[in-house]
């Protein structure tokens, strides 16, 4: 029988790392956890840098007629990020992906966790309690949770969006009053914008922000919001007046224990079960103007930063599923025989691997390329919605050709890839659906030529 926890356990991508099954993390005493991994989190790896070290260009002067090029190579602090976040995924995430994805179940030990290592709140900077990462380092994470499942993986970046437009546009005073707090210990948050009848058009929203004195009054509903049943923190896109479309929306930062948030059950989601989704009801909540972000009618702008922002680690995050896709087709046709020989030997199964691992390759540099473009100050918005686009197309793609390699057995719950092909699914829909991005790239590409 297959093993895919085994499978899974070991590192597939590097030939050198054939090894023993990674210690157990959880086995490892808290001080030597802590001593060992959290100080690579720390370091210095600013947002926005200008010199971002895997951005360096390697001049390779002395060469005759050679021109300068990129230096793809990781710096050691982006090896231990990365080594660290992998250890974390096939030692913690996934012996219990299948278990959380079946019943299904919202492991939030896991999340705590990842929260104690700094696999959380990675964007906020370190002053208010986060692990203070650019977004290349950031994608580096969010690949390696990502092969081990990309349900978990979700529910543990989801405080990046949320936390982001408070990064964007808060004041200094509710920085340090809403994410200090929340970043000192374990907290969920959510970002609640889509509605039941505005999803793509997010200029279209509904909930209604009453002004009342130096208050508002929200009232109206949010759905499909990730981690919502167990966040206590979100960031609420309102409109001032529906008929001004776009103009009218604005943020607010919103407490779960405000009199007039409920929140619906989990949804019974196809994919990414070991994350909680459901609706938000606000009914009449008092804000305080205080916890507006920025000024009335800045909240679409805000909204579409941060989206900037975040659209680039669903990359890494597709791409991370497209490599556990891979991993398991490439090791089962090895073993699988047909015709007296390993399928791995037909051209039709090489062929197929052969397409799989050359977009697997283009997908991860694009999202490298559109990390490093936003880390070095740029808007990024081309570059974030061509990396989401492509690799969540590419994610959708690969574990469907993953599924055709196992044949029977892939269309099987007890094999790995068919829950890939679900989970891949979602990524090519949440954080703006693709033909959204396509939208957005087509009106950049365009601006280029009026
Ligand atoms: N950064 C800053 N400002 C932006 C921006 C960006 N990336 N994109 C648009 N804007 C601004 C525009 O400049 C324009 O400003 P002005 O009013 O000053 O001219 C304003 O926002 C409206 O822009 P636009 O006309 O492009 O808005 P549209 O209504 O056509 O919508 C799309 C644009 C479709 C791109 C937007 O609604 C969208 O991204 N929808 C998907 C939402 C989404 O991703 N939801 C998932 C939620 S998280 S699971």
């Amino acid at each position: 029988m297959f093993n895919a926890l085994a499978l899974a356990q070991n590192d597939l991508r590097d030939p050198d790392a054939t090894g023993p099954v990674p210690v157990e993390l959880s086995e490892m005493p808290d001080a030597e956890r802590s001593s060992v991994h959290v100080p690579s989190l720390r370091l210095p790896s600013p947002r926005h840098a200008e010199d971002h070290p895997s951005a360096d260009i390697a001049d390779s002067a002395g060469t005759p007629g050679s021109r300068s090029m990129p230096d793809f190579s990781l710096t050691p602090e982006q090896e231990s990020l990365r080594d660290l976040a992998r250890k974390f995924a096939r030692t913690e995430m996934a012996p219990h992906a299948a278990e959380c994805d079946r019943r299904p179940r919202f492991p939030e030990e896991i999340y705590r966790k990842a929260y104690e290592l700094g696999l959380m709140n990675l964007n906020v900077p370190a002053e208010y309690g986060g692990s203070g990462l650019g977004l290349f380092d950031q994608c580096l994470i969010v690949e390696e949770l990502a092969y081990a499942c990309g349900g978990m993986t979700t529910s543990t970046i989801a405080n990046c969006l949320a936390l982001e437009p408070i990064l964007l546009d808060g004041s200094p005073e509710q920085k340090e009053r809403f994410l200090k707090p929340f970043c000192a210990e374990y907290h969920l948050a959510s970002f609640a914008l889509t509605e039941p009848s505005s999803g793509s058009d997010a200029g279209a929203v509904r909930t209604i922000a009453r002004k009342e004195g130096n208050d508002y009054l929200l009232t109206g509903d949010k759905c499909f919001i990730s981690n919502a049943p167990h966040a206590s923190l979100f960031t609420v896109f309102a409109t001032i007046d529906p008929k001004l479309r776009h103009k009218g929306v604005t943020a607010f930062v919103v407490p779960r224990s405000a009199e007039g948030v409920s929140v619906g059950p989990d949804e019974e989601k196809m994919g990414h079960r070991a994350s909680a989704t459901s609706t938000v009801r606000f009914d009449e909540v008092r804000v305080p103007a205080a916890d507006r972000l920025g000024p009335e009618g800045n909240g679409f702008s805000l909204a579409m930063r941060t989206l900037d922002q975040t659209r680039t680690p669903i990359g890494a995050l597709a791409t991370g599923i497209a490599q556990a896709a891979l991993d398991h087709a490439a090791s089962y046709s090895l073993k699988r025989e047909t015709f007296g020989k390993p399928i791995a030997e037909h051209q039709a199964i090489q062929i197929k691997l052969a397409n799989m691992v050359q977009a697997i390759h283009a997908s991860r540099l694009l999202t490298w390329r559109a990390a490093w473009t936003i880390d070095r100050g740029q808007k990024g918005t081309l570059e974030s919605s061509i990396a989401k686009c492509y690799a969540s197309d590419t994610a959708f793609a690969v574990a469907d050709q993953a599924i055709q390699i196992f044949g029977g057995y892939g269309y099987m719950r007890e094999y790995p890839v068919e829950k890939l092909l679900r989970d891949a699914k979602l990524t090519q829909i949440y954080e703006g659906a693709n033909e959204i991005q396509r939208t957005v790239i087509a009106r950049e590409l365009l601006r280029g030529y009026a």
